[in-house]
């Protein structure tokens, strides 16, 4: 702790920001990121707030294996990837670390109900890292409810490290924050969002950072609630910009929007068909069709997944080994792709960026908008 301070105090004379946890941006060089872990991934408990984000070909699946395991061979599957992953951003000489396996299938309770967890594959939704702040976020999901714990030995170390460490309001999750009369029809062109304004709840995958300008989206598990107490966190340093797509079933804005570098803006051509205001004057690479193919599982995702890339510095982009037409892409847009094998674990409901929290980038808070 001694050190710490001390260390914090020569970075604030010389300008330098060298705690721990700093990251403004997806795309300022990376040195520390935290990876996803796919041990014990079941089934959630079922829920009203699945459904309407769960690809209709997968709801049965779900109210049916319900509080158990995803299957064996899927799990060992993704599990070798991630460790290919793991190896590829090493050798790129990118710290990683991992979460700790917490019981996914013992039932937990509040005053008002009980589920069963899901799993620690996604950092990205459960942790925001905006500058020197990690942020718990308040989900949404009832079988999310401790998915924090699986990171609290990290946290615990960042926090002895400098820094800051904050969590959003603990949520009741209690029927009033779900529309019970939701349905999956469309009243005018917005999208029936399944949680109420009872209370705030945020996905972190619901905002995308670019240094003081920050984009998020109302979604399933995010309310105009969550994004105004994100707001007041941050404070006057940032400026969250809330923007609504073609998507009729949002839930996380990183297979809709990825801003990959300072001018370089990555869009869902079916999602985005009118370029937002902000990013007049960027170029703009529309991500080509995917090519995973329809027998492909994908429990909890599009199959635009395949643009949901993870930024090493400016030009360097961790991209899924068989997706060509995404490659060539990203090549000519002046990038270089680092394939990595991940169809696998794509199954589970993420790619590059879901699996990660970048905790640092080296870099300072700019804007670029
Ligand atoms: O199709 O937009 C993205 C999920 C990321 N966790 C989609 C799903």
């Amino acid at each position: 702790m001694t050190v710490a301070h001390t260390s914090e105090l020569a970075s604030k004379e010389s300008g330098q920001r060298t705690g721990p946890v700093c990251s403004y941006t997806e795309w300022d060089p990376l040195e520390e990121v935290i990876v996803g872990i796919v041990d014990g991934a079941s089934f959630p408990s079922w829920h009203m707030a699945l459904p309407p984000v769960l690809p209709e070909d997968q709801v049965e699946t779900f109210r049916t294996r319900a509080g158990r395991p995803f299957p064996a061979e899927q799990v060992d599957a993704a599990r070798r990837e991630l460790e290919e992953f793991v190896h590829i951003l090493e050798a790129e000489g990118v710290r990683v670390r991992r979460p700790e396996p917490i019981p996914q299938r013992t039932t937990y309770s509040t005053l008002d109900w009980s589920s069963t967890g899901m799993y620690a594959a996604m950092p990205r939704d459960t942790l925001l890292v905006v500058g020197e702040d990690i942020i718990e976020c308040p989900m949404a999901w009832r079988s999310r409810y401790y998915e924090a714990l699986a990171y609290r030995p990290l946290l615990k170390e960042y926090f002895h490290g400098g820094a800051r460490w904050s969590a959003g309001p603990k949520p009741e999750l209690t029927d009033a924050q779900f529309d019970q009369d939701w349905t999956d029809e469309h009243t005018g062109g917005s999208a029936n969002l399944v949680v109420t304004e009872f209370e705030p709840t945020f996905d972190a995958a619901d905002f995308i950072r670019c240094g003081r300008d920050i984009i998020a989206q109302m979604s399933n598990v995010t309310n105009a609630f969550g994004i105004e107490w994100l707001r007041r966190h941050l404070g006057d340093e940032y400026r969250i910009h809330v923007l609504e797509f073609d998507d009729s079933h949002p839930m996380h804005i990183d297979a809709t929007l990825m801003p990959l570098a300072p001018g370089k803006l990555l869009i869902n051509p079916e999602r985005v068909p009118e370029v937002p205001d902000l990013f007049k004057g960027w170029d703009v690479l529309e991500a080509p069709a995917p090519v995973i193919p329809d027998a492909h599982p994908l429990y909890m995702t599009s199959k635009w997944i395949n643009m949901n890339l993870l930024m090493l510095d400016e030009t360097r982009v961790v991209v899924e080994a068989q997706d060509e037409p995404m490659i060539s892409a990203l090549k000519k847009f002046g990038l270089t792709p680092i394939p990595c094998n991940f169809r696998n674990f794509n199954s589970f409901g993420g790619s590059f960026h879901c699996a990660t929290l970048d905790v640092r980038r080296r870099g300072t808070l700019q804007s670029y908008i």
